[in-house]
Order: C-alpha cells, then structure tokens, then sequence
C-alpha cells in the first residue's frame, strides 16, 4: 500500500522530529522556509545600518568596541541564514538579487531613522528584545539547519539586548538632557518594535500553516503580548514612560492590555513608504557593488586553491 508522503511528513513534524535538507518535504514547506529565513537573514544585514551609522560617535571607547562587536555578529547572523536557506536549494545570489530588486522583505522595523546615541540604547533593548521573544521559539523550528542556526543567533541576541538596555540605564541615571533622549527614543521605537511581531493573528495569512509545520510555534500576537509583559516592568525599573495611554495591567487576564497599533504604518512602511527604506536599499546596493572585487578575489583564489588540490 503507497503512503502518502505528505502524511508521513506531518507524522515527522507531529513527532518532533528534525526535518533535514535531503529528507522529502512538501513544496510548498520549502517555499515558506525560503521566504522566511530569507527575508530573516535581510533583515540581519539591513540591521547592521541604522547602528553603523552610529560606530563612529559613539560617547567612548568601550561603547563604540560594544557597538562594533554588535553589528559583526549582526553580518555573522546573516551568513549563518543564508547558509541555512542555501540548503533549501536557492543559491545566495538569486537571495541578494531579490533584495536588492526590492522583490524580498526584511523587516519593518530597520527602516526607521536612528538620530540621537539613546537610540543605540532603543535598538538593543526593545529591537534585539523583540527579536529575541520571536527568535527563542525559532530554536525549535522544525528544519534542522534553520533551528541550529537559531541557537547561536539567540545566544548573542542576549548579549545585545543587555548592552542595550545597559546604555538606556546610564542614560536614565544621567543629566536632565540625557533622560530626555532616552524617553525620546523609547517613544519612537516603542510602536515600531511592537510592529515587528507581524500583523495580528487575524491578518496574518502564513501563521495557522507555519504553525501546523511547527516552523512557528506561537502567533503573532502571543509573542506580541509576551513581549509588553516583558519590557514594561524594564521601563518602569529604570523610570521611562511607555508612550501608550492605554497600557494598563489587566488582572484578570494575568497581562498588560495595550492600545491599538497603526496598522496603516506597517502596510506603509512594508510598501517601500517608510522613512528611510530608499537609503536603506540603496546602501546595500552600494555595498553588494563596491565589494564586487572582493567576491572576485575570493572566488579566485578558492578556484586557485581547489586546482593545487587536485
Ligand atoms: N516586517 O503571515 P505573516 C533582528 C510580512 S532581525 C516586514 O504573519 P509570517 C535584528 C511577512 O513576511 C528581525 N514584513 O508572516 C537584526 C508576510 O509577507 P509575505 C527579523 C513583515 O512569516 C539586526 C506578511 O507580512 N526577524 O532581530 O508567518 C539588529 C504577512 O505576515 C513583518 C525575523 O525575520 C515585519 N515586521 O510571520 C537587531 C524572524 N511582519 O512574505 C535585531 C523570523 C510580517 O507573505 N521571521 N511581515 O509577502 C518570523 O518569525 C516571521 O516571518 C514573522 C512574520 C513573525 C516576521
């Protein structure tokens, strides 16, 4: 009797066990994998910019070594999805060109501007924050190379969320000035960050299925919710006001109630309309363009090596 191979699959899932690259998987699994661990690693290397326009004034020393470590393991995070996307079958190129087309995604919340140091402080407390809340689950995705890469991403996406929330902390202790850069940048990412869990669960068209494949293992909105349970306390400790008059702690649900996002901000921001989304494309292209001879020297001399083997 022939079974059918998409029904041993979810037996697989069901079971917990791993998926690998050359195990049968259905197409249309591949093509979500491709599109979300894709459009991760994007967002990765897109999230290197609004930091990196900070390396260079960053207040001292040990902040600009804190700051520059960060954004290498941010390219480091990039590479390791790529890698684990190139196992689906789709080679790096045909990612980057989709990028740099404007076809692929990456996420809403890099296209907003970083002005003041405390933003530095914002990104790493509230960006990583989030990333991590959504990212932990992910460690137990059900495809194998994307879950391992998942496990070292977090454990530095820790180290990011500290430095950051570090930063918030001084500045709060700081002058009259200082706390008000960073109530300033906790207004401005506060929304944004909460916008980066996805559209709520009723608007969100891939949840129920990734769900079902045990890539996602919670939906939007709960990693959503977790994340205000989370990080208001955060705010409270060190005297930042979260900017939403409607938060308020909900004792009966045993949670924070929050107020209404701006959804027409996120479908504008994800249509190329945010603030910064044509600088931001246009400094990967840069890049990809002025590291050209760097591939090629690369590609050279791994060709050079791989003959003196033979
Ligand atoms: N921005 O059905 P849904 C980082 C898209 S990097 C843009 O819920 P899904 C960091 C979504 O792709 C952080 N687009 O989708 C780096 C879909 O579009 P398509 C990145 C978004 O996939 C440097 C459509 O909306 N993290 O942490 O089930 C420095 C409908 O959504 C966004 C990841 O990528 C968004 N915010 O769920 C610091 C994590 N939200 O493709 C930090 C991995 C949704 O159907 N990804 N869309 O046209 C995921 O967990 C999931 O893909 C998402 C979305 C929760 C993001």
């Amino acid at each position: 009797m022939e079974v059918n191979p998409e029904l041993l699959f979810q037996g697989k899932i069901d079971a917990e066990v791993k998926i690998e690259p050359r195990d049968w998987m259905p197409p249309a699994y591949r093509k979500t994998l491709i599109r979300q661990i894709s459009q991760h690693a994007h967002s990765e290397i897109v999230g290197m910019l609004p930091e990196g326009n900070w390396i260079t004034r960053a207040p001292s020393l040990r902040r600009k070594a804190a700051l520059l470590a960060k954004v290498q393991d941010e390219a480091g995070h990039g590479l390791y999805l790529y890698a684990a996307c190139e196992t689906l079958g789709v080679d790096r190129e045909t990612l980057l060109n989709e990028l740099h087309s404007g076809k692929a995604k990456y996420s809403s919340i890099f296209n907003y501007p970083t002005l003041t140091w405390a933003d530095m402080g914002a990104i790493g407390w509230l960006v990583d924050g989030a990333a991590i809340m959504n990212q932990v689950p992910l460690c137990r995705a059900s495809y194998g190379p994307y879950a391992r890469a998942m496990v070292r991403v977090c454990k530095e996406e820790s180290f990011h969320q500290r430095q950051g929330y570090e930063i918030m902390m001084t500045l709060t202790k700081g002058t009259e000035a200082q706390k008000r850069m960073a109530q300033d940048a906790l207004d401005r990412w506060w929304w944004p960050s909460l916008m980066m869990f996805g559209p709520s669960d009723t608007d969100s068209p891939n949840s129920a299925q990734s769900m079902k494949w045990k890539i996602k293992r919670f939906s939007n909105d709960e990693l959503r919710q977790r994340f205000v349970d989370y990080t208001v306390p955060q705010a409270e400790f060190i005297g930042l006001r979260v900017p939403d008059a409607d938060l308020r702690w909900n004792e009966e649900r045993q949670h924070y109630d929050f107020g209404a996002i701006d959804w027409e901000e996120f479908q504008q921001v994800l249509s190329g309309n945010g603030p910064c989304n044509r600088e931001r494309l246009q400094a990967r292209v840069d890049a990809h363009e002025q590291g050209a001879w760097v591939r090629e020297a690369a590609t050279a001399y791994a060709q050079k090596h791989q003959r003196q083997t033979v």
